[in-house]
């Protein structure tokens, strides 16, 4: 069976969680932390590498420890150290760190003093009030808790967007050697681009006699068959995503991958206007009566409705068809619309490469401008640049500027937003800088008011340019914090500075829902990778698919504008 990046990483994420329930150093903590995120986006399949009997590269922040470590996950899904780990704790208090407001600390204190391990025994305690006497708990907090894991137990696994694409490309690139298949498609929400998927629906067009499904349920991974028929079957991977096929004649794809795709709201709401012109569609195709008028591409469904085809990242029904009604529909970005990225971490902090690494990268990807935004000092555990430091950085990436052709390096800092809405550094380091990038890391918590009117402060600092993940959410794993963020758009456009969205998988934050607020409001967002590594910059592509989803154009964008145009808008306000 193969193992997967994907595995590997979070086999490292849970050796760092199992470590930190032990109060084990923090840096330590960190370097698997970090394996895992290099891991899990690395573009090369490590097992296979290992199996062709090739050496793994040198890997910046991948000691020969942590090395042999990935060695052993690549061979067998597991190692020395995890075992151990595994054996010396419950099979599933890891799950409880996922519970928005449990940390190491208190899983500590409910393993040790109540013996809770796992997600239904926090339940149970919780509704017989046994939590509340446990010291920093209390009642209000039971409550939260239990609410929280009710939550969470109920919700059907989802998977984040680029973890399921590496699981659906090596699926569908086997599918496609299916004696008589022609076209695979993935559609459902991972052709819609949604930030996490439910299930993968394949479709695949075939010749009549073909070996589709056998194919389908012959490969390796697949570890139960839950339906297989004559066009149509569902299985349930190791990786415990579910995975759904249907096979259709080469002249009904485009019907097919148009029902396939959803959303069922927008497919639901086209059914109503096809109904109103007298047609019918399905699956199969577009009739007027018994007569098939359309269906072999997806194009084709929509020109029998009068309407231009509708990118997949809008159909939600949220509009989309209407705008196609009046020819309104936004063009939307694309990921060769991007021009530069002015988010990116070094050495300097918590990246991996140095500054002229990550510029060579960001020039190879074809960008024109970077900038080099390091955490500020508050942040102790990435060693955060404070004012003498950030200074001798500035001269540094002034000097590669001059010296690198091709990109254009300009300089920057991610400062911490403290509590009361100041920022992490004295303005005289940060009137320096090309762009101020500002950003909520501590105090989650605070109430809705109190949170709002700190960040409404920071974008009121008259250096700041742009709020780093404005809603603080990590899909599954913590929630956004509780802000007015009608109340941060309207500032951000009073004040003329950009919201990013952050382009990292399980953030995406800006959210679809909110790109489009800020669309509308005039507000430019910019795309970053916020990019740890030489090769951090391939998750732009999951930025530009929520951008997309959010209705951006290119002019939406803030860095989809050429050097100039963005010294223009960054040095606007300044005096
Ligand atoms: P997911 O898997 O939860 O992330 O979301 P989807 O959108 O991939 O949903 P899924 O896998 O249940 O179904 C795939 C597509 O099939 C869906 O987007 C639209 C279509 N579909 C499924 N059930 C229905 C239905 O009852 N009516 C209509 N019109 N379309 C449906
Ligand atoms: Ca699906
Ligand atoms: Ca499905």
């Amino acid at each position: 069976m193969a193992v997967h990046n994907a595995d590997i990483a979070a086999a490292l994420d849970q050796i760092a969680d199992l470590l930190e329930l032990q109060n084990a150093n923090p840096f330590r903590v960190r370097a698997y932390r970090n394996a895992a995120r290099i891991a899990g986006g690395l573009r090369f399949d490590i097992a296979a590498r290992l199996a062709r009997g090739l050496e793994l590269p040198k890997i910046p922040g991948i000691g020969a420890d942590l090395a042999g470590k990935i060695r052993e996950l690549a061979a067998r899904g597991s190692c020395e150290l995890l075992d151990r780990l595994k054996a010396g704790a419950p099979a599933g208090i890891t799950d409880l760190l996922r519970l928005p407001g449990l940390g190491p600390k208190r899983v500590r204190a409910l393993h040790q003093e109540l013996g809770i391990g796992s997600l239904a025994a926090l339940q149970r305690a919780a509704r017989d009030g046994r939590l509340r006497a446990l010291p920093g708990f209390g009642e209000k907090t039971e409550q939260r808790l239990l609410a929280a894991v009710s939550a969470h137990l109920s919700k059907a696994r989802r998977f984040k967007l680029a973890l399921a694409a590496q699981y659906a490309e090596p699926y569908a690139a086997w599918l496609r050697k299916a004696p008589g298949a022609r076209e695979v498609v993935v559609a459902g929400s991972y052709r819609r681009m949604k930030e996490t998927v439910g299930d993968l629906d394949f479709l695949v067009s075939a010749q009549p006699r073909n070996r589709v499904i056998e194919r389908f349920t012959a490969y390796a991974e697949v570890r139960e068959v839950l339906a297989s028929g004559a066009t149509k079957a569902s299985v349930r991977l190791a990786s415990g995503i579910q995975a759904d096929l249907r096979v259709v004649p080469p002249g009904s794809l485009g019907a097919a991958l148009h029902y396939f795709t959803g959303s069922k709201a927008h497919n639901i709401a086209l059914r109503r206007s096809a109904r109103e012109r007298g047609l019918k569609v399905n699956e199969y195709g577009l009739f007027r009566g018994a007569q098939r008028i359309a269906g072999d591409t997806e194009a084709s469904v929509y020109a029998a409705l009068e309407l231009p085809w509708i990118p997949p990242e809008l159909r939600e029904d949220q509009g989309e068809i209407e705008a196609a009604r009046r020819g309104a529909l936004p063009h939307l970005i694309e990921l060769g619309d991007l021009r530069g990225d002015l988010h990116v971490h070094t050495r300097a902090t918590d990246g991996r490469n140095t500054a002229r690494e990550m510029a060579l990268a960001a020039r190879a990807r074809g960008l024109q401008y970077v900038a080099i935004t390091d955490h500020s000092q508050r942040q102790t555990l990435v060693h955060g640049l404070d004012a003498v430091r950030l200074a001798k950085q500035i001269d540094e990436i002034e000097r590669l500027d001059r010296e690198l052709q091709g990109i254009t390096l300009l300089t920057g800092v991610e400062v911490d937003i403290l509590e009361d809405g100041s920022l992490d550094l004295p303005d005289s380091i940060l009137s320096r800088l090309d762009v101020v990038v500002a950003a909520v890391h501590s105090r989650f918590n605070l109430p809705r008011a109190r949170q709002t009117e700190r960040i409404l402060r920071a974008l009121d600092h008259p250096l700041v340019r742009l709020l780093a993940h404005p809603s603080g959410r990590l899909i599954d794993e913590r929630d956004p914090y509780d802000v007015d963020m009608q109340a941060v758009i309207r500032k951000a456009r009073a004040r003329g500075v950009c919201l990013e969205l952050n382009a990292q998988p399980d953030r995406l934050d800006l959210s679809d829902v909110h790109c489009r607020m800020a669309k509308d409001e005039g507000v430019l967002v910019c795309i970053n990778s916020d990019a740890h590594a030489a090769d951090g910059f391939e998750v732009l592509a999951c930025g530009v698919g929520q951008a997309r989803r959010g209705w951006l154009e290119r002019g939406d964008v803030l860095n989809a504008r050429p050097l100039s145009g963005l010294r223009r808008l960054l040095n606007r306000g300044r005096s």
